[in-house]
């Protein structure tokens, strides 16, 4: 058995996954565990789809489409090539290895495993040795609340409508009964875990549906190491996806500070970009003012090695009297 994880990260899909493989890079690959936001995930074509709980699994196997952000590098599309001649859905691209992948899954899941236990499988058989944990067995759905009255299902929202529709709001269907993945929870109360890093992931629809799950904001508050969020909002832009987008639409500045004041007092250190650095100031928490954007492997590791010597500064909960 491997040694126990020291620091723990919060993640949604390519965003947040950066900077997982910079974490995963800088430490003992068994001492980092990533809690991986599961809202995204839905049936399709029959299938479990848990796309960030893969993005996650290949980034760190090295196995990802790095151009692309989500699915598998070398992949082929026999599978989607042929659904589309003969009338199939077509909308959500399954690349034929991804395929597999949902089709193993889905047989695991039929045979009364786990999603946890089916990701440490996949994730053992891909040679990845840090802890990928889905952040509840239980399904939670990220439902998009748009400005013509509809409920959007996330992948809906995100690729059939390409993030078009205005939001109002998101709601987390299933996760006032869902139980958070155990081990999160335990690590949460663990005296030796250094820091929990929430990536620069998509506060609304990675981040939140994790929060959202009873128990983990508790968990996180009581939690003794320092909690550290690093900004997915670089100028005024989200890094990737649609966070710029949904933080105009609901009337909120679309800057980093913005999502420093939607974590509340969750966090206790809050990187934002260089580019950003005039709004450090105005916040109410201690900053780190750093180049964020991760286009290299070398800068995944810089961010990541970064945002571990902040935790180090801010130091341990008990003794900040927080
Ligand atoms: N994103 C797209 O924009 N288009 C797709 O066709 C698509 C397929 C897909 C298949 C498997 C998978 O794991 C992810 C996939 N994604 C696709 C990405 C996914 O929708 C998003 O990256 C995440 O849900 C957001 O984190």
């Amino acid at each position: 058995m491997s040694p126990p994880p020291r620091v723990l990260a919060l993640s949604g899909g390519i965003g947040g996954a950066k900077l997982a493989l910079g974490l995963y890079r800088v430490l003992e690959p068994w001492r980092l565990a990533v809690v991986v936001n599961t809202g995204d995930d839905f049936e399709h074509l029959g299938l479990p789809i848990s796309p960030d709980v893969d993005t996650l699994m290949y980034t760190l196997a090295g196995e990802n489409d790095r151009d692309q952000g989500w699915g598998r590098a070398g992949e082929t599309w026999t599978f989607m090539e042929q659904m589309e001649r003969l009338g199939g859905e077509a909308w959500f691209r399954l690349g034929d290895g991804d395929l597999a992948v949902h089709v193993r899954r889905a047989e695991c899941l039929e045979e009364g495993l786990t999603l946890s236990a089916v990701t440490a499988d996949f994730c053992r058989r891909l040679g990845v040795r840090a802890h990928i944990w889905p952040m509840s067995d239980a399904p939670v759905r990220t439902v998009v609340e748009t400005a013509d009255g509809r409920q959007l299902p996330f992948q809906h929202y995100l690729v059939r409508e390409a993030c078009r529709p205005e939001v109002r709001g998101f709601r987390y269907q299933g996760a006032e009964t869902a139980e958070a993945n155990g081990s999160f929870l335990d690590l949460l109360g663990d005296p030796a875990l250094r820091a929990v890093v929430v990536c620069p992931s998509n506060p609304f629809v990675s981040i939140d549906p994790i929060l959202a799950v009873p128990g983990v904001r508790e968990a996180l508050a009581a939690c003794p190491a320092p909690i550290i969020a690093v900004s997915p909002i670089v100028g005024g832009r989200a890094v990737k996806g649609p966070a710029a987008k949904m933080l105009r639409e609901l009337g909120l500045p679309v800057d980093a500070a913005s999502v420093a004041r939607h974590y509340g007092d969750l966090p206790d250190g809050f990187v934002l970009d260089d580019a950003d650095a005039a709004l450090a100031d105005g916040l109410a928490i201690p900053t780190l003012v750093t180049a964020t954007v991760m286009d290299s492997l070398e800068d995944r590791e810089s961010l990541a090695r970064e945002v571990l010597a902040f935790a180090e500064r801010i130091g341990r909960r008990e003794a900040a009297g927080r």
